[in-house]
């Protein structure tokens, strides 16, 4: 990795998109508010030992009733754009079946109080709240839940697709499907190589349906969201020029495989790498991919978003068993590497993102890109001062700051990024650590809901105003 890095003055090009992002389960609270259905996280965070602390988000920031409040904030942050998911089972209870007018109204007056703001909105359809129903009925091992998904879409798009033009089928499946089915960590806390990766084809499945869907009732513009991130040998973070060595350069071709080309090859190109066949025919047999999925997965879509937080790092290491969120990945480790990390032990390498940027639109020619989730965890201090409390979080601006520069970079080695969400608006319910990591720009006291924007905030609405970095 050459340092790509900018210092001084960054440009970003004119109407490059600025904003924020958060998920439904995440923020929302009223978990039992008008008629909404339990999740698949209902019921995991009450799993003993499922969430640090014992955790849910019955409560989280009580967003679902504070939403006029935080798009006021919004506001004055000079976001021009907020990425936020729809909870599927507030708008179908049971997964199928009738819609649910209390449920959809929360979104409906959502979408106007952001339009009234001046906002645009970036609609995430799934951000990993299935309806415990489905998931009862063998959640994403079933076939059948790709196909309630895409009527769901269509569903939620009859109410809002005449205010709303950003539409984003699923947030990152592979997480879902890997840590959701493969090692457990996140709900429905499934420990099954097998259900992996048939989970994987069937998002899939269900980001094509719900493509189709969207495009028919007019959408203009259909964004999948992935977790990606270049896979580095240590070598290759200790010092980015070095050629690792040819044992650890194919343990990262074949992680690279199962992290980003098991996704986008698929979507983007209509073909599945040879790899990823050859693991999923060993593990799952290959009788659930049927003749038309490839052509269904393919569809044609305007965006690809990019959320990355830090590279993946594997060596070589014969004998090592596969990591469950890796089926297939026997004789390869994934070390912690010796560079600066958040609070979630995310190594800090932004160089890795300039890479990554350009890596994707290379391989995927014509696919546009938006960053749709960056940002870092870090132990937020309150500190009392002048009259006023402030949170000085000055690692997450160094950190935000490193990678617009990433991101700056690669717009000058010729991606096409056309904006970059902060993750996340607010400190939230960071999944299995409950809310004892802090993501947001803005902080909350969760025991009185108060939120106190950071520095960090401060420093972004400066740097949004400016569409760039002094
Ligand atoms: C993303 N991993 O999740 C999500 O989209 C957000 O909801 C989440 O809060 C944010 O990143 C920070 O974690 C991920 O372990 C969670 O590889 C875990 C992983 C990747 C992404």
């Amino acid at each position: 990795l050459p340092s790509l890095l900018t210092e001084g003055r960054a440009v970003f090009p004119d109407g490059f998109v600025w904003g924020a992002a958060t998920a439904s389960y995440q923020i929302e609270g009223a978990a039992r508010d008008d008629g909404r259905g339990p999740s698949v996280w209902d019921t995991f965070s009450r799993t003993p030992g499922a969430v640090a602390q014992g955790h849910t988000g019955d409560v989280a920031c009580d967003h679902y009733h504070r939403y006029a409040e935080d798009v006021r904030l919004m506001s004055e942050l000079g976001l021009a754009a907020y990425r936020f998911s729809v909870a599927w089972p507030r708008i179908r209870p049971d997964g199928s079946g009738p819609v649910n007018p209390r449920g959809m109204d929360f979104y409906d007056r959502l979408v106007d109080e952001l339009a009234a703001a001046g906002i645009t909105p970036y609609v995430t359809l799934y951000h990993w709240d299935l309806p415990q129903a489905l998931e009862d009925r063998g959640g994403w091992t079933a076939r059948d839940t790709a196909y309630r998904f895409a009527d769901y879409a269509a569903a939620v798009h009859a109410r809002l697709g005449d205010r709303v033009r950003h539409w984003t089928t699923l947030n990152e499946p592979w997480v879902q499907a890997f840590l959701g089915y493969g090692s457990g960590v996140h709900a429905p806390g499934r420990r099954d190589a097998a259900a992996s990766l048939v989970a994987a084809h069937h998002f899939l499945l269900a980001h094509g349906l719900a493509a189709q869907a969207l495009r028919e009732a007019g959408a203009p513009e259909i964004m999948l969201v992935v977790n990606t991130a270049p896979v580095l040998t240590p070598a290759q973070i200790a010092d980015p020029a070095a050629e690792p060595d040819e044992a650890d350069a194919e343990a990262a071709d074949r992680v690279d495989c199962l992290l980003t080309r098991q996704i986008l090859d698929p979507v983007l190109l209509g073909t599945y790498p040879a790899t990823v066949l050859e693991i999923v025919e060993r593990h799952a047999g290959l009788s659930h991919v049927h003749d038309d999925d490839l052509r269904t997965i393919h569809q044609p879509i305007e965006l690809v978003g990019v959320n990355y937080y830090s590279p993946c790092v594997v060596r070589s290491s014969p004998g090592e068993p596969a990591n469950p969120a890796y089926p297939g990945s026997e004789g390869i480790a994934f070390p912690a590497v010796e560079v600066p990390v958040t609070a979630m032990d995310w190594p800090v390498v932004p160089e890795a993102l300039s890479r990554h940027l350009l890596r994707l639109s290379h391989d995927y020619p014509g696919a546009g890109l938006m960053v749709t989730e960056n940002g870092a965890a870090f132990d937020d201090v309150v500190t009392a001062g002048e009259g006023a409390e402030h949170v000085h979080d000055d690692d997450r601006t160094a950190y935000l700051d490193s990678h617009l520069r990433a991101v700056h970079a690669a717009l000058e080695g010729g991606a096409d990024v056309r904006g970059y969400l902060v993750w996340s608006l607010l400190d939230n319910f960071e999944w299995a650590e409950g809310y004892a990591r802090r993501f947001g720009i803005v902080h909350v006291d969760f025991a009185t809901q108060r939120r106190l924007p950071k520095d960090s905030a401060l420093w972004f609405r400066e740097v949004a105003g400016r569409n760039g970095l002094a």
